[in-house]
């Protein structure tokens, strides 16, 4: 039986067969019910549900504040917040990004008549590599797309530095970048704009969430008319939006959820650093490089399966299904392999080895604030059992 008829199969008899307890690559967190209440009887009293109500705009000022930006729209998700970022920014023709992300960051590409250019990704941080942008620009180029993948920085000075000398928007897709910084501030305050993801697979949820971090006013003006179906007022519409708004129900998830981020975020930490002590001396697996943020957000917890580890990538996957560790292959495949991208010039995964070997060897263990360290260790324990090194 092949891999996916032997995931098929363990689903089928139920995970409870293998063990009691499954443990997924997430599991969101969510505020105490009772802080979320007084929210929800407000709605109800006011029966305000969307369209820039209350806790929408307390949400854009809170999260203004805590993350250390000046200016932020509100979105329904990231993926719209992606589609209306590249509208905003008029792009056009080509923009160069990575095929080593969520199949999101070029899927809005494609969906606003863009043209995806791939390049490979620094072996080390899977972050786009400057060089291969720069090689990478054309006459058609409007924009560069790069991903904080996992929440680790990309290269944003020589980004930055290529995007001014050759006239090109900078776009960032920081949807794994709640609460990042790096020595100056907020990862989010680099490019032209930063979108983020509140989804509840991420740092922090709004059950479904997203939003754009712009730099000035004007910006986020022009994306607010575009989220709104690009009314200016009652009887003026200014652009071809599309209706991408945030409702009250998400604003009031969002600000129960901000008092607890902190708590959230140190939470992930610690699973990080049992992780790393834990997986230290298994040889042939390798942990993410420490992230160069200042402050990160442990957002994911990415391991590479090298050729000195006694089973494949596949093997050590399946096999820590079998004990009902449910890790993700984020991200395998990469982008450009699915059929939507396959006409595109650069086709072939020898224009991105870094990409590709990290694709073929990486699974996202479980990370989330409230895995204890019986949960880590039995983690730990597997991928060593797996290699038949205990
Ligand atoms: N750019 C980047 C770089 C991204 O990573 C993403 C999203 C986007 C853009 C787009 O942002 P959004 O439009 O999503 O806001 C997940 C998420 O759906 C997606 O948000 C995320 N990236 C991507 C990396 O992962 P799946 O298909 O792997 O999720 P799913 O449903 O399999 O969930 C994973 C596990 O999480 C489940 O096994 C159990 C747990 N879970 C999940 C959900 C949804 C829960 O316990 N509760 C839940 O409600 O895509």
């Amino acid at each position: 039986m092949g891999h996916d008829g032997r995931w098929k199969a363990s689903q089928a008899q139920g995970a409870k067969s293998v063990t009691d307890e499954i443990i997924r690559v997430t599991q969101p967190d969510l505020p105490p019910l009772e802080e979320v209440m007084p929210y929800l009887e407000e709605i109800w009293r006011s029966h305000r549900l969307t369209n820039r109500g209350a806790f929408h705009e307390q949400l854009e000022t809170a999260l203004c504040s805590y993350l250390g930006v000046e200016h932020i729209s509100l979105f329904a998700n990231g993926t719209l917040a992606l589609l209306t970022a590249m509208q905003a920014l008029r792009l056009t023709g080509e923009v160069i990004t990575t095929p080593y992300s969520f199949v999101a960051t070029a899927n809005t590409l494609l969906w606003n008549d863009l043209t995806p250019v791939f390049v490979d990704v620094d072996p080390w941080t899977l972050t786009l590599d400057p060089e291969q942008v720069e090689a990478a620009i054309t006459p058609k180029t409007s924009a560069i797309l790069p991903v904080h993948v996992y929440g680790h920085p990309a290269e944003v000075d020589e980004l930055q530095h290529i995007a001014d000398l050759y006239g090109l928007r900078l776009i960032y897709d920081a949807a794994h970048c709640f609460g990042v910084e790096d020595e100056g501030g907020s990862i989010l305050r680099h490019g032209d704009v930063s979108i983020l993801s509140f989804h509840a697979t991420k740092v922090f949820n709004t059950f479904e969430g997203g939003a754009i971090v712009s730099p000035n006013a004007k910006t986020k003006q022009r994306i607010d008319y575009l989220k709104n179906f690009g009314f200016a007022n009652e009887t003026t519409v200014v652009a071809a939006g599309i209706n991408a708004k945030m409702n009250e129900f998400q604003a009031a998830v969002g600000l129960a959820q901000l008092n607890h981020v902190d708590d959230a975020i140190d939470a992930r930490a610690r699973v990080e650093a049992l992780y790393r002590e834990k997986l230290a001396r298994i040889s042939g697996i390798r942990c993410h490089i420490h992230s160069s943020a200042v402050r990160h957000n442990h957002a994911y917890f990415p391991i590479f399966v090298d050729e000195d580890y006694p089973l494949t990538r596949d093997e050590l996957y399946f096999h820590l299904r079998d004990a009902g560790i449910w890790g993700r292959r984020y991200f395998y495949p990469l982008i450009p392999e699915f059929p939507m991208y396959r006409n595109l010039p650069r086709k072939s995964e020898g224009d991105w080895p870094n990409a590709y070997a990290a694709s073929k060897k990486v699974i996202c263990l479980p990370m989330y604030s409230r895995l204890d360290p019986t949960q880590i260790t039995r983690v730990a324990e597997t991928c060593i059992d797996g290699g038949g090194l205990v």
